[in-house]
């Protein structure tokens, strides 16, 4: 049984990817100390924070939430796998309809193709530095699926439930891997990742589709509940890269802290993997999928 997560300075991504590659096969999480300067991490915030500007608010009233998934019926997340979309956190709304906090503090987060639509996320994403991560990690012929900005604001930022990725991104066979950044610093008190390392190895527990007639559903394929009890906190700092497995269970709790908890999450496929057209996430056709 695990009682740690692996932890690697960035520098090993190069010369050390046969042991990060171990460690990433026999725990399904593997973090990556100072992956980005705080310089990088500034420059993602700042654009954020510009592209949050200049949406509005009142145009877009979805609520995001990993409990309800009752944004899943909508077609502004149902089209937001090409496009730049804003979600709001649960709490977002008192009972009059209006915002509690600043509209920026109203944010759950931005997705799902920032990293090839927005010119600051796409360089970052689509960097050297990433793809020596993503070929550290056994990549041979990754593209870029999903990017998100997961705000995860002071005092109202949501819980998000233990999930797999690849119940959300799931491909034939299952190729899915998760690249989250912390671009805040991320503690215990502002709701840092927290996995189940090994789990990658039990059973994905479900997919999530969209049905032939439209909406979408959420199947159960295993009745296996995560094994809670293993679940191991993930602190980060501003810069640290956590790279999961698409089948290895993460959550992370609310953000009732003072401090932000700002994260960029991308997430990756094999080309050589089929991408059904049942997952929820579909680019348009003009938009195909690219990798490095
Ligand atoms: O940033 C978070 O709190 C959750 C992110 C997540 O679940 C993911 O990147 O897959």
């Amino acid at each position: 049984m695990m009682n740690e997560l692996p932890v690697f300075q960035a520098q090993a991504l190069a010369s050390s990817a046969a042991v990060i590659r171990a460690a990433f096969d026999q725990s399904g999480v593997v973090i990556i100390k100072e992956f980005a300067s705080a310089e990088e991490c500034a420059a993602l915030k700042q654009r954020a924070f510009e592209l949050i500007d200049e949406f509005d608010i009142d145009a877009h009233r979805t609520v995001f939430s990993t409990k309800s998934q009752a944004h899943s019926e909508d077609d502004y997340f149902l089209n937001s796998g090409g496009a730049i979309s804003f979600f709001l956190e649960e709490e977002a709304y008192d009972d009059n309809g209006r915002l509690r906090r600043s509209k920026s503090e109203s944010i759950n987060k931005i997705g799902h193709a920032m990293h090839d639509l927005d010119p600051v996320f796409s360089a970052f994403s689509h960097s050297t530095s990433m793809e020596t991560a993503a070929r550290a990690v056994g990549f041979d012929d990754p593209l870029l699926l999903q990017s998100m900005v997961i705000m995860k604001p002071p005092g109202i930022g949501g819980e998000v439930t233990c999930h797999q990725d690849s119940t959300f991104l799931y491909t034939d066979p299952e190729s899915c891997i998760g690249f989250w950044l912390a671009v805040d610093e991320a503690t215990l008190e502002n709701g840092c990742m927290e996995f189940i390392p090994g789990e990658h190895r039990g059973p994905l527990r479900r997919v999530f589709r969209r049905k032939p007639g439209g909406g979408t559903e959420m199947a159960d394929l295993s009745a296996d509940p995560y094994p809670e009890a293993r679940r191991i906190a993930a602190p980060a700092g501003t810069g640290d890269l956590v790279i999961f497995s698409g089948r290895t269970p993460h959550m992370s709790r609310a953000n009732r802290s003072a401090r932000p908890r700002m994260a960029y999450t991308l997430h990756m496929i094999s080309a050589a993997a089929h991408y059904p057209k049942w997952n929820w996430l579909q680019r348009p056709t003009a938009m195909p999928l690219k990798g490095f």
